[in-house]
């Protein structure tokens, strides 16, 4: 999908009387890696996802590439089922499904696609969504400095990703117990410069504070932020269910 269309696509101006929606956000909860702990946080997840009225699963919401299942159609069919649940339980709010990179391999896509198109209350989207003045994004655009054709090229080597295998999970497994993922992340993205590469790409879409973006949700970094202003916009990152790393599921309130 060209980044155009995907604009059209989420574009959810709504039509009629609006009121106040309550909205929830979660990212990176990498489920079915071994390293994450998200299911320690589920009953917490479906207990805002009770309560609101939009939830954006705002991507790496499962993990093709250290999946511990015995191989990505594997991983595929058990993702499918666990959005299937979650959605099922949920029939009031509507929930977005908004791609990370993890999440953007293409055997789980195309079955996003075709279950999705059977939801009434689910939509995804492969790069954002936008919901009034608040933007909601995978945050993958922080990378490096990217625009539109640098995030698709990015993302399309994530298309045929391949499940690492026994030993290369091992090293992370250790690496992680050593906790060097902790630290890592924090130096990879400074808030600053996170925040001002993800900035850019929304200038570039045509999404940035010129067309009245005023709240940014993202994840991606693993490093949780709240309420970060930079240059009139207000950031934050949801941060991810790993061992030692801060994870919120954060609340809005959204005029829909
Ligand atoms: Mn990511």
């Amino acid at each position: 999908m060209t980044q155009a269309a995907a604009k059209l696509q989420a574009s959810t101006v709504p039509s009629g009387k609006t009121s106040l929606k309550t909205v929830y956000t979660a990212s990176d909860l990498h489920m079915f890696c071994k390293r994450s702990e998200a299911p320690r946080h589920m009953d917490m997840l479906y207990d805002a996802a009770q309560n609101a009225d939009v939830f954006v699963l705002n991507g790496d919401i499962f993990d093709f590439r250290w999946s511990t299942l015995k191989s990505t159609n594997d991983t595929v069919d058990k993702a499918l089922t666990w959005l299937d649940d979650f959605i099922n339980r949920v029939p009031g709010c509507k929930v977005h499904y908004v791609l990370g990179n993890h999440d953007s391999v293409k055997s789980f896509t195309d079955a996003l696609g075709v279950y999705a198109r059977e939801k009434d209350n689910l939509l995804w989207h492969p790069y954002y969504v936008r919901l009034k003045d608040t933007i909601f994004l995978h945050g993958d655009v922080a990378q490096k400095k990217m625009d539109a054709e640098d995030l698709t090229r990015f993302r399309e080597g994530w298309y045929f990703d391949k499940k690492k295998g026994k030993w290369m999970n091992r090293i992370y497994d250790a690496a992680f117990l050593m906790k060097v993922h902790k630290g890592i992340h924090k130096v990879a993205f400074p808030n600053r410069i996170t925040v001002e590469r993800v900035r850019h790409y929304l200038d570039q879409i045509g999404e940035g504070p010129d067309s009245g973006t005023s709240t940014v949700y993202f994840g991606h970094t693993h490093v949780a932020m709240s309420d970060y202003e930079h240059d009139g916009v207000l950031y934050h990152n949801t941060g991810a269910p790993l061992k030692g790393l801060p994870f919120n599921i954060l609340k809005t309130e959204i005029e829909l």
